[in-house]
């Protein structure tokens, strides 16, 4: 059990709002530099949305730290090399110079942290929603509670309450392409010859533009992001037009056939958040209610999980918790910033579709150890 953290003679507290990747790496490691954490999540369950996610050394680090690394690895996969296609034809197959990488479905990795903040000691919460947040330390809920806290934690995603109820500057926009994102059986058997347990980012820009990044999770589950634009009716149809996609992939017809099954598939925009500041006074704000990336590069998740516990080191600073946010931000935003932009850029232009474009540049997040704080695998 986490030991007990104390200034001046009482027990720290931190109040955080939502139950998602960050704020349950935040809850986790305050909890285990001895805080008295409460967490709280505004939908009925603490359940993952979405589909599959891949993590990279640094988030991996960070799991690592937070003691639930072995159960994460045990039921995902890492493959054996992240191949991209174009018009069918390999065009690269990377490795990242050993770089630790992993996919895994999304359910996984957050089953995994809700049961390690729950055998560490973080009380949760369900149906409960932050509403607002006061930077002297104070968070209000949607009953009317207010909770008073050294600190809180804004990590209610990308429309956060937190973050807009103190109006921090922001710059948020949505890209021209979108994606469907799925987890389906994977058939391996049936999908004939093939390298199946890759990465395989196919794209095709004729005659439509269309890219499936296909990605095997683990023996079972394969994570398909369907990609099209947001213009093109069929390409971003839910649940998935089969035609459509069967036409240009006909080789994961299989795949695709379990897929036009599930009816509650979405359609996904590209959302990026940039703020002025991620602190004010108590509050600190981590993950996408600080900074939505476009996928490109797959660092949300990472970035939020580094920088939500890289907050529990700086807040056992000697000195306010006010003063230890401001030097957080400044010591661990920019790998966040050049992440985002970086990703930004792919997006637009979709230059991952050229194949080899994990550069150094592209890998600087991933290659962060926020244990160490050193940047490791050099590429
Ligand atoms: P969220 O996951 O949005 O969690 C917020 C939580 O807060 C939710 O549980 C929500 O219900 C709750 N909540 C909301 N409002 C309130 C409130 N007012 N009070 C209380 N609770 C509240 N990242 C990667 O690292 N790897 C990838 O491969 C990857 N792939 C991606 C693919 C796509 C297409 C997209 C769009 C993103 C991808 N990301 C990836 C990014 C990643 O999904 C996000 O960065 C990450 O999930 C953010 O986590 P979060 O905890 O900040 O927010
Ligand atoms: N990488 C990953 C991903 O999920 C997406 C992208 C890149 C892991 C989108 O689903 O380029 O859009 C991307």
């Amino acid at each position: 059990m986490a030991n007990v953290n104390i200034t001046s003679g009482k027990t720290r507290r931190a109040q955080i709002a939502g139950g998602g990747f960050a704020g349950l790496t935040a809850a986790i490691a305050l909890r285990q530099n001895g805080w008295e954490v409460t967490l709280h999540e505004k939908s009925s369950e603490l359940r993952a949305f979405g589909a599959g996610i891949y993590l990279w050394h640094n988030g991996l680090r960070v799991l690592e730290a937070l003691g639930a690394l072995d159960d994460v690895l045990q039921g995902s996969h890492t493959p054996p090399t992240y191949e991209t296609w174009m018009h069918n034809k390999s065009v690269s197959k990377e490795t990242f110079n050993g770089l630790p990488w992993r996919i895994m479905t999304r359910r996984h990795l957050h089953d995994a942290l809700v049961s390690r903040a729950r055998a560490v000691g973080v009380e949760m919460r369900v149906n409960s929603e932050a509403v607002t947040a006061d930077p002297k330390g104070r968070l209000t809920l949607g009953t009317g509670e207010v909770l008073e806290a050294d600190l809180i934690v804004g990590a209610d995603g990308v429309g956060s309450k937190v973050r807009d109820s103190i109006g921090f500057k922001q710059d948020r926009w949505s890209a021209t392409d979108g994606i469907i994102r799925l987890i389906v059986p994977r058939k391996k058997e049936e999908l004939g010859d093939g390298e199946w347990d890759n990465t395989i980012d196919m794209w095709n820009f004729s005659p439509r533009v269309q890219r499936i990044l296909y990605s095997p999770c683990n023996k079972k589950e394969l994570y398909l992001g369907m990609m099209a634009p947001a213009a093109d009716p069929r390409g971003s149809r839910v649940p998935i037009d089969l035609e459509v996609w069967v036409e240009m992939f006909p080789f994961l017809e299989p795949c695709l056939v379990e897929a036009a099954k599930l009816t509650t598939a979405r359609y996904d925009k590209y959302e990026t958040t940039k703020l002025d500041s991620w602190t004010r006074g108590k509050v600190a704000l981590v993950g996408d209610a600080a900074h939505a990336m476009c996928p490109a590069l797959a660092q949300g998740a990472g970035c939020s999980m580094v920088n939500a516990f890289s907050l529990s080191q700086d807040v056992e600073a000697v000195g306010s918790v006010e003063d230890a946010l401001v030097e957080w931000e400044k010591r661990i935003r920019p790998i966040t910033d050049r992440c985002q932009a970086l990703s930004a850029d792919y997006a637009a232009n979709r230059s991952l579709s050229k194949g080899n474009m994990f550069t150094p540049a592209a890998l600087e997040a991933a290659r962060y150890d926020p244990i160490r704080r050193v940047y490791s695998w050099p590429q």
